[in-house]
C-alpha cells in the first residue's frame, strides 16, 4: 500500500452526537463515573497538571464538587508532600493541627493565641499531650477584665467530653448535641490527644454532598510523576494521593512502560499512565495500568503537533484507545482540547470515562497566578508544560517535555505561554460544564455515563454543519457564560 493511503482521523467539531428518542431530563442524569480500576467520582471531571491550574487549592475544590484535581509536578518532592497533605487534610472530620493550650498559660496569652490562629477554643494538654479540659471563648471573657493574668487551668472547662480516633460524624453531633458543646477533642487509649472534631467543620463537609470522598471521607487527590521517578511516586502514595498519573508526552515508549510498571508494583494508590493516542499503545498498557489517558497534541497550550509532525485528532484517539480498554474494563481520560462542554460529551461518546481539562479552569480564582489586566480586560497566565517559561521555571527537573537540561537557547519548546479571561469561581465554570454535559445526555436519552457511552451515536460534520453549530449572522451583545466564540 501507498504511502498516501492514509486513514482519516477526527476531532471535536467534526463530529455531533446524533439527538435520539428521550425519556431523561438533563437534571436527572447521573454524571458520576470511574477515573481509574478503584477510583470512582461523582463527576467526570479532572483539572490538568499544570503548573498555572492545579495546585491543592484548586485540587480541593475540584474534589469538593465531586471531581479530581491532579496536582502538577513542577516542584520538589517536600513541595509536593506538602501540597497532597493539603488537599487529604482540607475536609476530614479530625482536624489534626490542633491548636493547644497549656495549664500553665495565661488567660490572656491563650486569648492571644486564639485570635492570632482563628480559633474559638483549644484543649488544654500537658507535656505528655494528655487532655486536661478544654477551654474557649465563652470561658475566658468573664476573666478578661479582671483576671486576664490567672491561669488557663483556673478558667478551662475540665470535665471534657473526648471521642475515640474511630468516632463517626454522626457520634460527634450527638455528643456535642447531648452535651451542648461546639468541639470535642480526639484521643487515644491513654487519653492523649491526637485530633479535634469540631461542630463547623461537621456543617462544611455537609455543604459538599456531592464531594469525591475517600473510605475515610477525605477528599480524593491526584498527583502526576514522571514515569522514572519511583521514589516519588512512593512519597506521594504515602503522602495519601488516591491516584498517581504517569505524566508523560509519549507514554508509548518502551522505556516509560518499564518506568510506569516499576511505579504500579511499588504502590498502593491506582497507577494511570499516558498520554497515547493509538490502539497498539493502549494494548501496551492495559495489562498493569489502571487508567488510561489520551491525547497526543490536542490542548489549548500546545505546540507538539505543529513542533514535530506527529498527533492524533482526539476523537479519533479516544475511540481507538477505547476500544481497548473497555474490553479490560479499564478506564480512559481524554485530555486536552475541550473548549466546551459539548466538547467534553462528545470525548465520554468516543469512550472516555472522564475528561481533564487545563485551559477551560486557567482562569478561576482557584488556579495559581494572579489577576493580570490588559486593554482593560482581566486575564490568568496559563502555559504549556512543554513552554519555555514552565521548563525553565519549574522548582525541580520534573519535566516531562525535558530530555536534558539544555542552555536557555537550546530550548526546542512544545507549548506557548498565554492567558486566558479571568472567570471568577471554579464552582460556577464547572457548573456550566456539568449542566451542558447532562444536556447532551438529555438529548440522547442516556441517564448515566456507562448508558450514555453506549446508546451515543455521532454524525459526521461538514465545514458549513460546522458554522451553523456556532452563534452565526449575528452581534453578540452579552456575552454568555458557556460560549465565546473563537
Ligand atoms: P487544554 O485543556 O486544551 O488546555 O489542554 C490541557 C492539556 O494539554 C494538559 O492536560 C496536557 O496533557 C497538555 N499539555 C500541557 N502542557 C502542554 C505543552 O506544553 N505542550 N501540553
Amino acid at each position: 500500500s501507498s504511502k498516501l493511503d492514509v486513514p482519516e482521523a477526527l476531532t471535536f467539531d467534526d463530529v455531533l452526537l446524533r439527538p435520539k428518542e428521550s425519556t431523561v431530563e438533563p437534571d436527572e442524569a447521573d454524571l458520576s463515573t470511574r477515573v481509574s480500576r478503584n477510583v470512582d467520582l461523582n463527576v467526570p471531571i479532572l483539572s490538568a497538571a499544570m503548573d498555572t491550574v492545579t495546585t491543592s487549592e484548586l485540587a480541593i475544590e475540584m474534589a469538593r464538587q465531586g471531581g479530581l484535581g491532579v496536582i502538577h509536578r513542577n516542584m520538589d518532592d517536600d513541595r509536593m508532600v506538602h501540597e497532597i497533605t493539603q488537599v487529604k487534610r482540607a475536609d476530614e472530620l479530625i482536624i489534626r493541627d490542633v491548636v493547644t493550650a497549656e495549664p500553665e498559660q495565661t488567660v490572656r496569652d491563650v486569648d492571644a493565641l486564639m485570635e492570632t490562629e482563628g480559633v474559638s477554643g483549644a484543649p488544654v494538654v500537658n507535656d505528655d499531650d494528655e487532655v486536661l479540659g478544654i477551654i474557649s471563648g465563652t470561658d475566658i471573657r468573664p476573666y478578661l477584665e479582671v483576671g486576664e493574668r490567672d491561669e488557663v487551668q483556673e478558667a478551662m472547662t475540665d470535665e471534657v467530653i473526648t471521642a475515640p480516633e474511630d468516632v463517626t460524624a454522626r457520634e460527634a453531633l450527638e455528643l456535642m448535641y447531648e452535651h451542648k458543646i461546639e468541639r470535642v477533642p480526639v484521643v487515644d487509649e491513654q487519653n492523649r490527644l491526637t485530633g479535634l472534631v469540631t461542630m463547623q467543620g461537621i456543617l462544611q463537609r455537609r455543604e459538599y454532598n456531592n464531594a469525591a470522598r475517600d473510605d475515610e471521607g477525605r477528599l480524593l487527590c491526584g498527583v502526576a510523576v514522571g514515569p522514572f521517578s519511583t521514589e516519588r511516586a512512593i512519597k506521594a502514595d504515602e503522602a495519601g494521593a488516591n491516584v498517581l498519573f504517569i505524566d508523560c508526552a509519549h507514554a508509548h515508549n518502551r522505556n516509560v512502560v518499564e518506568g510506569a510498571k516499576e511505579i504500579k508494583e511499588s504502590v498502593d494508590a491506582d497507577v494511570v499512565v499516558g498520554n497515547i493516542g493509538t490502539r497498539e499503545a493502549a494494548e501496551d498498557l492495559v495489562g498493569f495500568a489502571d487508567g488510561l489517558k489520551v491525547g497526543i497534541g490536542p490542548g489549548s497550550i500546545c505546540t507538539t503537533r505543529v513542533v514535530s509532525g506527529a498527533g492524533m485528532p482526539q476523537i479519533t484517539a479516544v475511540s481507538q484507545v477505547a476500544d481497548v480498554a473497555s474490553q479490560h474494563d479499564v478506564p480512559v481520560i481524554a485530555d486536552g482540547g475541550i473548549r466546551y462542554s459539548g466538547d467534553a460529551i462528545k470525548a465520554i461518546a468516543a469512550g472516555a470515562d472522564a475528561v481533564m481539562l487545563g485551559s477551560y479552569f486557567a482562569g478561576t480564582d482557584e488556579a495559581p497566578g494572579r489577576v493580570i489586566t490588559m486593554n482593560g480586560k482581566k486575564y490568568k497566565q496559563y502555559r504549556g508544560m512543554g513552554s519555555v517559561g514552565a521548563m525553565k521555571g519549574g522548582d525541580s527537573e520534573e519535566n516531562r517535555y525535558l530530555k536534558e537540561e539544555p542552555d536557555e537557547e537550546e530550548y526546542v519548546p512544545e507549548g506557548v505561554e498565554a492567558a486566558k479571561p479571568y472567570k471568577g469561581s471554579l464552582a460556577s465554570e464547572l457548573h456550566q460544564l456539568t449542566g451542558g454535559m447532562q444536556s447532551g445526555m438529555g438529548y440522547v436519552g442516556a441517564e448515566t455515563i456507562p448508558e450514555f457511552k453506549e446508546r451515543a451515536e455521532f454524525v459526521r460534520v461538514s465545514s458549513a454543519g460546522q458554522a451553523e453549530s456556532h452563534a452565526h449572522d449575528v452581534v453578540i451583545t452579552d456575552e454568555a457564560p458557556n460560549y465565546s466564540p473563537e
